[in-house]
């Protein structure tokens, strides 16, 4: 997110270019981070002229647009000129995808909303209500008096797409440029300090697995509040949450339970939520909903498993990245006890500025700056799980994602039994069968381990690619102390 840029002022006399290499910055930068996004609907044949309507007549200027050069070479080219565009908004684009604009020229915009949510275009990200699917406004923006850019204030539209870059012609290209470098995508140098320590007060997740309440409905009430959340230590950051946490609470049931969801959107922008573990009509109860609106999603878990639920509000890679992703355990028939049960979900972080929400950017470029489990860097090699010696662990495995794979290992242990999606791949007493030593999972699959620890020691676990367990995904088993 890159809200630190919205407000930014446009300087009217920008410092020259700074020397070096190109930086991150700069509308060419910015176009090159959309083709991910142009992929999936917004066709490079968007490359077509924009509306010019609206001259206004009477102005002995008007036809001086072109080839204008005044012996003085002081006069703007659009000087008492009337431009109206008109502009479409829709679900993460912009159209037309630029505009050009004489120098001096009096800008008014006609924008319509053609998406199924909530846009606006904002001149300079400044303050522009937003426009309801179908609903269109007519907005005086004046004389521009440099090339800048007008963008969508909803919470992750700019950075998916919905940016209006604005070229004011015959502005000199030094200017152009210097403001390129300056404004592009703003600082972002939040790192993660991979020996810092926790504040004493900070408490892990507990990962325990909470028995499923008694009886088969389960009534359960979900509040969207984006919240600062520290991601490590000394790091926070705007998570988008259920009930406050990211990853949100697991929920807990059986084959044939009910569950009914009450879903309340106490943000700031549209929010859903899309659970794995239902099979319902995703325009009925994955719906977006506004701020202050809520809904109810009931569904029959028909199937056994560990499911994701997760924020379906576009961009959907946004929401899950800012945090909005939990886990649905649905037990299988006759499971049995085991003395340690505890839920594991994997995600990735992509920082932004510190206290502001992830990077978008770094989401659609796989640039991930850690991976952890419940939602917070080395958690439990921070807080080792504490196991009694020869202990039967089990571990629930969700991946939320959005992008990395999840290879779960345990050192100093060998899986005896292993569910995955759906099925057991591996049960304890069949001679013929041997052990597992990692259990794979792509981005919203589930499964679980079984596994004894029988000597005290400390046992760490991991996603066992190597780059994410060096990057927040490792955790301790300590049992019986360590040693
Ligand atoms: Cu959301």
């Amino acid at each position: 997110m890159l809200s630190n840029s919205a407000n930014t002022p446009v300087p009217d006399s920008p410092e020259p270019p700074p020397p070096g290499p190109a930086g991150r910055g700069g509308i060419a930068a910015w176009f090159g981070s959309l083709f991910p996004m142009l992929t999936g609907g917004v066709a490079l044949g968007l490359l077509v002229g924009f509306a010019l309507i609206g001259f206004a007549p009477g102005s002995g200027l008007t036809m001086a647009a072109s080839g204008q050069t005044s012996a003085a070479g002081a006069a703007a080219p659009g000087a008492g000129k009337k431009l109206s565009f008109d502009i479409e908004l829709g679900d993460m684009y912009v159209k037309p995808p630029s505009i050009s604009v004489p120098r001096g020229a009096d800008v008014t915009v006609n924008v319509f909303n053609k998406g199924n949510q909530q846009h606006t275009l904002a001149l300079e990200g400044a303050d522009t209500p937003l426009l309801d699917p179908g609903e269109s406004a007519t907005w005086h923006w004046g004389v521009i008096s440099r090339s800048t850019q007008a963008w969508c204030l909803v919470a992750g539209h700019k950075d998916a797409g919905m940016l209006l870059p604005i070229t004011i012609e015959g502005e000199p290209a030094q200017a152009v440029a210097a403001r390129g470098a300056a404004d592009g995508t703003g600082s972002n140098d939040t790192t993660i300090d991979a020996s810092a320590k926790p504040a004493a007060d900070w408490k892990p997740v507990d990962p325990t697995l909470q028995p499923a309440e008694g009886g088969t409905t389960h009534d359960v009430t979900l509040r969207v509040q984006e919240k600062i959340l520290e991601v490590a230590p000394g790091v926070k950051q705007v998570r988008w949450t259920y009930n406050g946490t990211a990853p949100g609470p697991v929920l807990h049931g059986r084959v044939g339970d009910v569950f009914t969801i009450h879903l309340v959107n106490d943000g700031t922008m549209e929010h859903s939520i899309d659970f794995h573990a239902s099979k319902v009509a995703p325009n009925v109860e994955m719906r977006t909903i506004k701020p202050g609106e809520s809904l109810d999603y009931q569904f029959k878990a028909q199937f056994a498993g560990i499911f994701t639920y997760h924020c379906g509000a576009d961009p959907m890679i946004y929401h899950m990245g800012n945090g909005m992703y939990g886990a649905v355990v649905v037990d299988p028939p006759k499971l049995a006890k085991v003395d340690k049960e505890i839920v594991l979900v994997q995600s990735e972080l992509h920082l932004g500025p510190q206290g502001q929400p992830g990077d978008l950017k770094k989401m659609l470029a796989g640039d991930q700056d850690a991976v952890v489990f419940n939602g917070y860097y080395n958690q439990y090699a921070l807080a080792p799980i504490k196991v009694a010696p020869g202990s039967r662990v089990r571990v629930w495995l969700d991946n939320a994602g959005p992008n990395e794979n999840m290879a779960f290992h345990v050192v100093g242990t060998i899986f005896d039994t292993v569910w995955k999606e759906g099925a057991y791949r591996l049960r304890p007493g069949n001679a013929e069968q041997g052990g597992s030593q990692t259990l794979d999972l792509q981005p919203t699959q589930g499964g679980f381990v079984e596994f004894t620890l029988p000597d005290a020691g400390s046992y760490p676990f991991i996603t066992h690619k190597m780059m994410n367990m060096s990057h927040g995904a490792l955790g301790i088993f300590e049992v019986g102390g360590t040693r």
